[in-house]
């Protein structure tokens, strides 16, 4: 895939293609990524009205990359992200009542109402923690990496980061170690052309990340982030060499984010290149419509069954945040409760 083409908004807005694909499986996916959207909506909400108090970083516009990749993944598997991961650890299979009441800090939150948005936990179905230190998960992964390896039950480790975070050298010496040791790690960037306000075009000499991949000859492709399809496939082909024992693999998905660095606002008054055209523009590829058109026109899906996906994801959220609320507070003694690992 041409880099020029996969940055440029007015490209890539016409239906992904769903080839022989089970339309069950795509709606599946379609499902997820709705239940995405309305769960970070919501968040925003819950943002904006006071009630959440922790910062948080939606992933609207993106939720094809988690989707993709995550629909490869399972419960033996080791999934890491960062301060955007909402839509990876709903991808994963987290708990929603969990999630909603881990953003509000409430004791039945996914890190018990001590982390918030930004340290999200479902080790249960893979999903082993998200960490606001940008890059900080990624040598982690490989550390996951290897305890797969050493383990030799098949699973795979995945680092979730962002175009910033591969600027962080970490990333550079978790590629280095990962492909010397051959371990079964999957890294994802989602390059999404933003480190927080600053575009990528300012920072580097070009948008291309999996460009680091190939200095570290590890196998790469380059994928429409906003294509569920193109991510699955990519990472399905990476996973399985992972997998088999026969190394790492980088999976870099171009995609925009909607809402700000940090909040639900637009944030198109803070970047010097995120003018309000970028992002109109990039809201025409939105990932969830360009599905379910294809689904659509394949027949799959007709408008009634749309609607009712809709109608049940928003229901799900808005039971989950209900539930959320009910939930408390952590009591203050429980506090220093998660410092330290318990002795064996
Ligand atoms: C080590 C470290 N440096 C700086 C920050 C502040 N910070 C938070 S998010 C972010 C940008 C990350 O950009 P990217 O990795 O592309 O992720 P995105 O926000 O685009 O999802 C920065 C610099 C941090 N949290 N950790
Ligand atoms: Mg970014």
């Amino acid at each position: 895939m041409d880099i020029a083409a996969l940055i440029d908004p007015a490209r890539f807005r016409a239906p992904v293609a769903p080839g022989n694909r089970p339309g069950d499986r795509l709606i599946d996916w379609l499902r997820r990524m709705l239940l995405i959207r309305a769960a970070e909506e919501a968040i925003g909400d819950l943002v904006l009205s006071g009630e959440a108090r922790c910062p948080c970083h939606l992933a609207i516009g993106q939720e094809a990359a988690a989707v993709g990749v995550a629909c490869h993944l399972d419960a033996r598997d080791r999934a890491f992200g960062a301060h955007r991961s909402h839509a990876q650890y709903l991808a994963m299979g987290g708990d929603l009542v969990a999630l909603m009441a881990e953003v509000l800090g409430k004791a039945t939150g996914c890190s018990r109402g001590m982390g918030g948005s930004m340290h999200l936990y479902a080790g249960e179905v893979g999903f082993h923690g998200s960490v606001p230190i940008v890059a900080g998960t990624v040598p982690v992964a490989v550390g996951a990496a290897l305890a797969a390896k050493k383990d030799g039950r098949g699973a795979v480790a995945v680092a979730f980061f962002g175009d910033g975070a591969a600027e962080e050298g970490g990333v550079q010496e978790s590629l280095n170690l990962a492909r010397v040791m051959k371990l079964p790690v999957l890294f994802v960037c989602e390059n999404n052309l933003y480190a927080s306000h600053m575009d990528i075009r300012l920072r580097q000499p070009s948008e291309r990340v999996s460009r680091y991949a190939e200095a570290h000859d590890i196998p790469a492709r380059l994928v429409d982030g906003n294509d569920v399809l193109a991510v699955a496939d990519a990472a399905e082909e990476l996973i399985a060499v992972a997998r088999r024992g026969d190394g790492p693999g980088f999976l870099e998905a171009i995609t925009y984010r909607w809402r700000g660095h940090v909040g639900p606002d637009e944030n198109v008054d803070v970047g010097l290149r995120r003018s309000v055209t970028d992002l109109k523009s990039w809201k025409e590829r939105d990932p969830i419509r360009r599905l379910a058109d294809a689904l659509l026109a394949r027949g799959d899906l007709d408008q009634p069954g749309l609607s009712a996906l809709r109608a049940d994801a928003a229901g799900l959220v808005e039971a989950a945040v209900a539930e959320a609320r009910r939930a408390p507070y952590p009591h203050a003694s429980s506090l220093l409760g998660l410092v330290y690992a318990e002795a064996r």
